[in-house]
């Protein structure tokens, strides 16, 4: 997959039905275990594979992970060039970083979320370490995709790390407000984030509002563990869905195949 615009149009162009990403944490598993559940995921239907984590990456753990999963999926690729039953274009899923920082990025990713997070209450996460990223992003030719990053409660890790100020489930007005914000800056995406095993998902409230707001595509992560509460956030007005800790619960590979066809069923039933 590549150049910038193939990344950007391929994840912010928005399509009639939801789209499901897995997030891979490589402080979590060893790459080659990451590069077996993006196989997984993509085989059921996933498309695309976020690899980041707010804490505990660095270059080399990024680095490792994404190489590992790249491998993977372009040996996969290759299989379906030589097989007729199997739909080549199923397999060019792009691997996304999505990073806890400047200290954790790999030039082999396809794309990186080039994130403001929005509601920080630190210069450090609002633009310093984009500005440190940068030149990076630039040399590694990453395809960035502009997004606004909201962390909603309860938050989790990102909230704390973030030094965020959570967006409560009705603060409709001030969801609606980021969403304006970050469309007149020119971002593509907006995320709305919950945190990593979050105990309630974002709420419909909130989504709802963010999809009234602006045009962006929105991703919508954190908490969410089966396709009901998928279905409840694509019927709110997520684009994209991103599950991480579910695939990280699964080491069998058959499996977790199982578990997300029947998820991203479910969500877009
Ligand atoms: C990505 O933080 C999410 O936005 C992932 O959350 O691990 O709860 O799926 P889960």
């Amino acid at each position: 997959m590549g150049g910038a615009n193939r990344a950007v149009s391929y994840v912010c162009n928005r399509q009639s039905q939801a789209r499901h990403a897995i997030l891979i944490d490589p402080a979590d598993q060893p790459p080659d275990v990451a590069a077996k559940r993006a196989i997984a995921a993509v085989t059921a239907g996933s498309r695309m594979i976020l690899v980041g984590g707010s804490t505990d990456t660095d270059m080399s753990n990024v680095h490792d992970t994404i190489v590992a999963i790249q491998e993977s999926l372009e040996l996969i690729n290759w299989a379906a060039t030589q097989s007729s039953d199997q739909d080549e274009k199923e397999w060019k899923v792009p691997v996304v970083l999505f990073p806890q920082g400047a200290a954790a990025l790999s030039p082999a990713a396809d794309a990186i979320t080039f994130m403001m997070l929005m509601n920080s209450t630190s210069p450090q996460y609002l633009i310093e370490e984009q500005v440190i990223g940068a030149p990076f992003i630039k040399k590694a030719g990453i395809s960035p995709l502009p997004m606004g990053y909201l962390v909603c409660a309860p938050g989790g890790r990102v909230g704390q790390v973030g030094q965020v100020d959570l967006i409560k489930p009705d603060d409709t007005d001030r969801v609606s407000s980021y969403a304006m914000t970050a469309e007149f800056y020119g971002f593509k995406i907006l995320y709305l984030e919950a945190g990593s095993g979050a105990t309630k998902p974002v709420s419909s409230q909130l989504i709802e509002t963010a999809r009234e707001s602006c045009e962006l595509t929105i991703i919508v992560g954190g908490g969410i563990r089966d396709g009901t509460a998928a279905k409840t956030a694509v019927r709110a007005g997520a684009d994209w869905i991103i599950t991480g800790n579910l695939t990280e619960s699964y080491n069998d590979a058959d499996e977790l195949q199982q578990v997300i066809s029947t998820f991203i069923e479910e969500m877009n039933s």
